[in-house]
């Protein structure tokens, strides 16, 4: 039984993209900062994430039970467990996991990751929408961007702007009654360059609203996750979970603007904004 001592374990279940820092890439180092034990399964492997031009895909679906078979000996716990961008056809494999390897005390977080800007992702269409509510409902959390919101609660996604906290709170009900009590919107465009997050926790309503930066990062929003995560099993509660996130997504923002990135492509720099993590991390702990 591998669960002696005091560190926090999470399981994740995203792809592997080999290029272009998004999903485990971006995961296992942010989580392994938070100081917390990652197991990460790479539900697909591709070459670079799909917002560039073309891609390979090797769907790993079929070798997942297989993983799953061998761990039931060793009777794992997990403090959390986090999904992230799936293929549509994993979507009923990773729900049974969650059957599987989520105890009474495990937090499960479902980050939709299938949409941004008004479009789902290359590939995806109204079904793949469809499995990702059944994913949703088995959440404790969920973690969607406007977009994503819009299309878990079966609204037009493509103007996911402009919207008053009264209508993000109908929205984020909206998604809340497929299960989770928590919903956590980012990525909110608001007028003055400015960007919020609304998180929408058992009724309670609270926005974190910060500087919008120029440019977009394909891949903060698997970052904000990992470290949202990361933060909440280090005892973090919502709100302080969200303002770590949101801190150390900026930290990589400024790092990538400071070099002349392309993060659509490239994604944020998030490795030299390790440290801050760390420090926002330690400065909880202590
Ligand atoms: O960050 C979301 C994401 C993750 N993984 C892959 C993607 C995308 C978004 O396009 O293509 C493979």
């Amino acid at each position: 039984m591998y669960n002696a001592g005091m560190q926090k374990r999470v399981l994740t279940f995203q792809d592997y993209s080999c290029f272009g820092r998004c999903s485990l890439t971006v995961a296992l180092p942010t989580l392994s900062a938070c100081g917390v034990e990652t197991v990460g399964v790479p539900t697909s492997l591709l070459s670079n994430h799909t917002q560039f031009p073309e891609w390979s895909f090797l769907d790993l679906k079929d070798e997942l039970p297989n993983i799953f078979a061998k761990w039931d000996a060793l009777h794992l716990h997990f403090d959390a467990i986090l999904t992230g961008y799936l293929s549509t056809i994993q979507i009923p494999v990773i729900k049974e996991a969650i059957r599987k390897f989520g105890a009474p005390g495990t937090t499960v977080i479902v980050d939709p990751a299938m949409a941004d800007h008004g479009e789902l992702y290359p590939g995806f269409g109204e079904e793949h929408v469809a499995a990702m509510r059944e994913l949703v409902a088995m959440a404790n959390i969920v973690k969607p961007n406007v977009t994503e919101a819009l299309l878990l609660a079966g609204r037009d996604p493509s103007h996911p702007e402009g919207f008053t906290r009264e209508e993000l709170k109908e929205l984020a009900e909206d998604v809340a009654k497929l299960g989770p009590k928590t919903v956590l919107i980012t990525g909110i465009e608001k007028p003055g360059k400015k960007i919020a997050n609304f998180l929408y926790d058992n009724g309670a309503c609270f926005d974190l609203i910060g500087k919008k930066r120029p440019g977009v990062y394909h891949g903060t929003g698997d970052l904000f996750s990992a470290a949202f995560t990361g933060a909440l099993v280090n005892g973090c509660d919502m709100t302080e979970a969200v303002s770590v996130a949101h801190k150390f997504v900026v930290a990589a923002i400024e790092e990538t603007l400071k070099d002349g990135i392309d993060g659509k492509r490239f994604g944020p720099q998030f490795e030299k904004a390790i440290p801050t993590l760390i420090k926002l991390i330690k400065k909880r702990a202590n």
